[in-house]
C-alpha cells in the first residue's frame, strides 16, 4: 500500500498538545477579544462556558493565517454556532459586542481588580462584590474593620495579598527570571549538590514577561515524592538567605510526620512544592524592591522530564495531554505517567521520551501556547 500522502494540518487536530500554538498567532486581535468573554464566564464560575471559550480559542491559536473570511474557518475545530456568529461580527467590525459591553461593565471590571489579589478566587469576588465593595480601597477598609465575617485565616492572606498586589502585578522581565533561577539553583547546589533544575512555565514557553516563576527541581539520588523534604530544606534556606518572604500553600510542611499518601490537593499533581513570595537581595543588578511570586515543585528523579512538560504549560496544553493520555490507555500529570490497566509507571528519561511514551508527536515549548 501506498503511504498516506495527505497531509493533515495539525491545527486541525482536537487536541491541544497535537498542534503547534505559537506565543503570537496571526489572529492575536480575535483572541483577546474572545478572552474578555471567557474571563467573563470564569468571573461567573460559568465554568463549562469558560471552558468552550478555552477551547475555541486555543484551536484559534493554532489556525495559521490571518482568517479573512468564514470559508477559511471551516476546519478549525470547536467553533460552534455561537463563536462561528462572533468571528462573523469580528470580521466585519474588528470587535465583538458582547466583549465590548463586558469591558465597560462594572461588575466584569470589579471581579477582575478583586481577582487580581492573591488568594481572591472568583468565588470571593463575588461575595465581596454584592457586599458593595468596589475598589481596592473599599477592600482594605473591609479587611481593616475587623467587622468582616471571614474569619481570621482568610483575611489574613488577603490582607497580605492587597498589600502586595501592587508589586506582584508588575510583570517580571526574561533577564529577572534567570536570575531568580540562578538563585534558587545555587541554593539548592548549597543544601544538595548535583541538584538539577528546571525554570519552566510561560518563561519557558518564550513568554517575554512572566506573572511569576515556576522551577521544577530534582536530585540524581532524590526517590520518592517527599525525599528528605526537599522543598521545606530549599524554602527554610531560601528563607534564612532573605530570598522568600512568604509561602502560601506547603504541603511537606503541613503533612510532616504523617504516614498519609500525598494527596492531588490542588487537582494537579501529587508533586511536592510550595508557592512563595521572592524578594531579590539587593545586592542583585536586577534589584527593584518589588515582591515576586516563585513556584517550587520537587519532582522525584524518575518522573523529572514528566514534572517539567506538566509545569511547562500552557493549562489548555495540559488538560489535553490529560485527555490525550487517557485515549491511549495511559494517565499523565505531572507527577507520572501511569498505565491504566495495570498501574504500571512509565518513566521517561527525557522530555522528548515523555512525548514518545504517550504516543505524541515532538512539540517545542515555544509552540505549547494553547
Ligand atoms: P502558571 O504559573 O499558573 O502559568 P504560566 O507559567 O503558564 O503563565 P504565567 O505564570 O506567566 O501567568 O502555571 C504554569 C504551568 O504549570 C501551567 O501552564 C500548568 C501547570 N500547573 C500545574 O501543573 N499545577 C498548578 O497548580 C498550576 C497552577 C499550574
Ligand atoms: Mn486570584
Ligand atoms: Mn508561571
Ligand atoms: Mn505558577
Amino acid at each position: 500500500t501506498l503511504p498516506d500522502l495527505v497531509y493533515e494540518p495539525r491545527y486541525k487536530s482536537r487536541f491541544a498538545c497535537e498542534r503547534y500554538s505559537p506565543l503570537i498567532c496571526p489572529n492575536q486581535d480575535l483572541v483577546k477579544e474572545l478572552h474578555i468573554i471567557k474571563l467573563a464566564r470564569e468571573m461567573e464560575s460559568e465554568e463549562r462556558s469558560a471552558l468552550s471559550y478555552s477551547r475555541a480559542i486555543s484551536a484559534i491559536k493554532a489556525f495559521p493565517e490571518k482568517i479573512k473570511s468564514m470559508s477559511q474557518i471551516s476546519d478549525i475545530p470547536y467553533l460552534g454556532d455561537k463563536l462561528t456568529g462572533m468571528i462573523q461580527e469580528f470580521l466585519s467590525k474588528s470587535t465583538i459586542s458582547q466583549a465590548r459591553q463586558l469591558s465597560s461593565d462594572t461588575r466584569y471590571q470589579t471581579l477582575i481588580s478583586f481577582t487580581s489579589v492573591y488568594g481572591i478566587g472568583p468565588h470571593t469576588a463575588r461575595h465581596l462584590y454584592d457586599l458593595g465593595l468596589r475598589t481596592f480601597d473599599d477592600l482594605s477598609r473591609y479587611l481593616g474593620s475587623d467587622d468582616n465575617a471571614e474569619g481570621s485565616g482568610g483575611s489574613f492572606a488577603w490582607r497580605e495579598g492587597l498589600r502586595l498586589r501592587d508589586e506582584l502585578s508588575v510583570k517580571i522581565p526574561r533577564a529577572e527570571v534567570e536570575e531568580m533561577g540562578r538563585l534558587v539553583d545555587n541554593a539548592l547546589q548549597d543544601i544538595l549538590p548535583g541538584s538539577e533544575s528546571t525554570i519552566c512555565g510561560g518563561y519557558r514557553r518564550g513568554k517575554l514577561e512572566s506573572n511569576d516563576v515556576d522551577i521544577v527541581f530534582t536530585h540524581p539520588q532524590g526517590q520518592g515524592n517527599k525525599a528528605n523534604n526537599m522543598i521545606a530544606r530549599l524554602v527554610e534556606r531560601m528563607r534564612k538567605d532573605g530570598l522568600i518572604t512568604h509561602t502560601m500553600h506547603a504541603p511537606s510542611v503541613r503533612s510532616k510526620g504523617s504516614l498519609r499518601p500525598p494527596t492531588n490537593h490542588d487537582g494537579w499533581d501529587t508533586l511536592d512544592k510550595s508557592l512563595t513570595i521572592f524578594n531579590l537581595p539587593k545586592t542583585s543588578p536586577y534589584y527593584k524592591g518589588i515582591h515576586r511570586r516563585l513556584d517550587l515543585i520537587y519532582a522525584p528523579r524518575e518522573v523529572y522530564w514528566t514534572a517539567v512538560v506538566g509545569w511547562t504549560g500552557s493549562t489548555m496544553f495540559e488538560r489535553d495531554l490529560r485527555l490525550w493520555a487517557k485515549q491511549k490507555g495511559l494517565k499523565f500529570d505531572s507527577s507520572g505517567i501511569t498505565r491504566r490497566r495495570d498501574t504500571k509507571a512509565l518513566y521517561a528519561t527525557s522530555e522528548r521520551d515523555v512525548f514518545k511514551l504517550l504516543e505524541l508527536e515532538w512539540i517545542e515549548p515555544r509552540l505549547r501556547n494553547a
